[in-house]
């Protein structure tokens, strides 16, 4: 009798615990906004003459940063196919960035080095 009134009591505590974190659970959902703000930052490396990765996935709204990685030499990063200005000249350790608002794939080539080749893509 006594061991089912203890069992009884756990039963209540863990109703008790699981609706309590449903609901913490269900007012986190209901406060997060329509498009999370929540943008992230992706690096892409430059070294050895080459993009790391060459391809790289991003969320609409990110941030592509291309670091040089090189120990000497330039870099720059061009979306040639779009007809925009190529970038800034990268020296070892410097970057430069490009935000992606909209859902699509960017190809790109390094300008000095056309054999060197990426691409990001936007989902
Ligand atoms: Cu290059």
């Amino acid at each position: 009798m006594k061991a089912k009134e203890i069992d009884h009591s756990r039963l209540d505590i863990h109703h008790f615990v699981n609706g309590f974190a449903i609901c913490c659970f269900s007012i986190m959902l209901a406060a997060l906004p329509l498009e999370p703000a929540c943008a992230d930052t992706v690096e892409v490396r430059i070294e050895k003459m080459r993009f790391v990765p060459e391809v790289v996935r991003v969320k609409a709204g990110d941030t592509v940063v291309w670091k040089s990685y090189e120990k000497r030499g330039y870099h720059t990063v061009w979306f040639q196919n779009e007809g925009v200005a190529e970038s800034e000249l990268m020296f070892p350790g410097e970057s430069w960035q490009r935000k992606f608002d909209t859902k699509g794939e960017y190809p790109y080539i390094c300008g000095p080095h056309p054999h060197m080749v990426g691409r990001v893509i936007v989902e």
